[in-house]
């Protein structure tokens, strides 16, 4: 068995006899009330799924197994003279809850590699699809192309043990995390530069052979990379990519089913697709204004506009944060760091400063800060990715490592078919009038 497996099977089983007793011994305690509002409102903050790989809190922001961003900035191995964390570091602390050593990312990093190549019918599939199929449309296909390849569906259907299913399901986790970036890759240079690849090369981590794929060579992008698929791997399990994940696996659907249903809801605007959003709606702005150095009072009418037009201010408001989120200020950070006189950095700091009090003046929105899109599109324009149709495929990437941790811990943890119960609004209606009754 890997180590990584054979770590993973240690802390699962202990943690799954522990849930066991939980249930058990606790299983009638009330954790929360529901109120109406959340039925009719998105289920908002109803505690209510089981998730081991991250929590997140509305002020504080995300913790991957107890450790924030900047512990992973501190923590998580480099690559050779870099400092940022690498991704392959936050995959073995999500599956273990421990901070893996350098030779232990090193291990992940080649057997990933090993693990990298595409299966033919990815690229016969990808191939069948027009050139204006949206990136994120062709990342799913492309997704499902390889399910034909899953070790879980494959076992399954000759008879599997359920003791034995988090098994397969790590053997197909660690496939698809290997694959998926040369997959993102593919689409990129097939949709953006003629169907021009470029061979991996394997002397570079998993992210920075990623950042070479997709034909950026910078050491800078390299790093922004490392940093970018780090911070978007996790955000607890009610986000809508990890809860689509999560519903759709707890049907026993593999991992390529479950991981492509994910995707489908990251790419909707109102999750992943935000950060497309960003740069679009900056780039309107900038085209309509006639100028790439807008001035405060000028971002400030355009965001009134947008709102007047009934449109939400995209990479603005947050489902749960109510702080900026610590993913905007750790891509700030980057950009003081390795970036000066961008001008779409600039505009990214100054709407920074614009729109809080405008969401704030409106008395319904609920968090004025920005989210994580607000700022990932300006780093990448800046290093000369500027196709921004492509990013969300980028969030979906980093996504991956944590909505499929996630599926082996569920396996692990033996977690049912997901199943809740809807009512309509009669039974409501009915429901209000018999408690007046009382
Ligand atoms: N611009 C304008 N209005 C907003 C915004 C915004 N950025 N955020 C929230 N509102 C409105 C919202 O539409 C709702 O209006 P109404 O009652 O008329 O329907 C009202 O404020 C209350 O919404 P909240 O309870 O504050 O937010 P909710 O939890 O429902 O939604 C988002 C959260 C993220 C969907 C929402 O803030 C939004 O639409 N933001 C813009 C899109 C975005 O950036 N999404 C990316 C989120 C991060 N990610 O990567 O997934
Ligand atoms: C995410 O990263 O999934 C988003 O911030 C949305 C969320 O947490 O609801």
């Amino acid at each position: 068995m890997d180590p990584l497996k054979l770590k993973f099977k240690e802390k699962a089983t202990a943690v799954a006899a522990n849930v066991k007793k939980l249930n058990k011994d606790f299983g009638e305690i009330i954790v929360d009330d529901v109120r109406i509002n959340q039925v009719i409102g998105g289920m908002r903050d109803i505690k209510s799924m089981l998730w081991e790989t991250s929590e997140l809190d509305a002020i504080e922001g995300i913790r991957f197994r107890g450790y924030n961003i900047p512990d992973l900035h501190r923590l998580l191995p480099k690559a050779k003279g870099g400092s940022e964390p690498l991704p392959e570091g936050l995959f073995w602390l999500m599956l273990t809850g421990e901070i893996p050593s350098q030779d232990e990312v090193n291990w992940l990093c080649d057997e990933w590699e090993r693990r990298s190549e595409l299966p033919k019918q990815v690229i016969k599939t990808i191939e069948s699809l027009s050139l204006d199929t949206h990136p994120m449309t062709q990342f799913s296909i492309g997704i499902l192309s390889m399910q034909s390849d899953s070790v879980f569906a494959n076992k399954y259907r000759e008879g599997l043990n359920k003791a034995d299913y988090w098994d397969v399901t790590y053997e197909d986790a660690m496939n698809v995390c290997a694959r998926i970036p040369k997959l993102a890759a593919y689409i990129y240079r097939r949709t953006y530069h003629n169907g021009n690849h470029i061979a991996p090369d394997n002397t570079l981590d998993w992210a920075g052979n990623f950042a070479h794929q997709l034909g950026y060579e910078g050491e800078d992008f390299k790093e922004l990379m490392r940093l970018y698929l780090t911070i978007h791997a996790d955000h607890e399990g009610g986000n809508a990519s990890a809860h689509a994940t999560h519903l759709v696996g707890s049907t026993l659907s593999d991992a390529y089913l479950s991981l492509s249903g994910g995707m489908n809801a990251l790419a909707g605007p109102l999750h992943g697709l935000a950060n497309q959003e960003v740069v679009g709606w900056i780039t309107e702005m900038t085209d309509t204004l006639g100028t790439t150095t807008p001035s405060k009072d000028q971002i400030a009418n355009y965001v009134k506009e947008t709102l007047a037009a009934g449109k939400v201010v995209p990479g603005y408001g947050h489902a749960v944060l109510r702080r900026p989120d610590p993913r905007f200020i750790a891509q700030k950070e980057f950009a003081e760091k390795n970036i000066k006189n961008a001008p779409m950095v600039q505009i990214v700091w100054d709407v920074f400063e614009v729109v809080p009090p405008i969401l704030e003046s409106l008395g319904k929105v609920k968090n004025p800060w920005p989210n994580v899109d607000a700022h990932s599109g300006a780093l990448l324009i800046h290093y000369g990715l500027t196709e921004y149709n492509f990013y969300t495929v980028l969030f979906g990437v980093s996504r991956t490592l944590g909505v499929l941790a996630s599926l082996c811990w569920s396996r692990a943890l033996g977690l049912p078919l997901e199943r809740p119960k809807s009512v309509s609004s009669a039974w409501l209606m009915n429901f209000i009038e018999e408690k007046n009754k009382q």
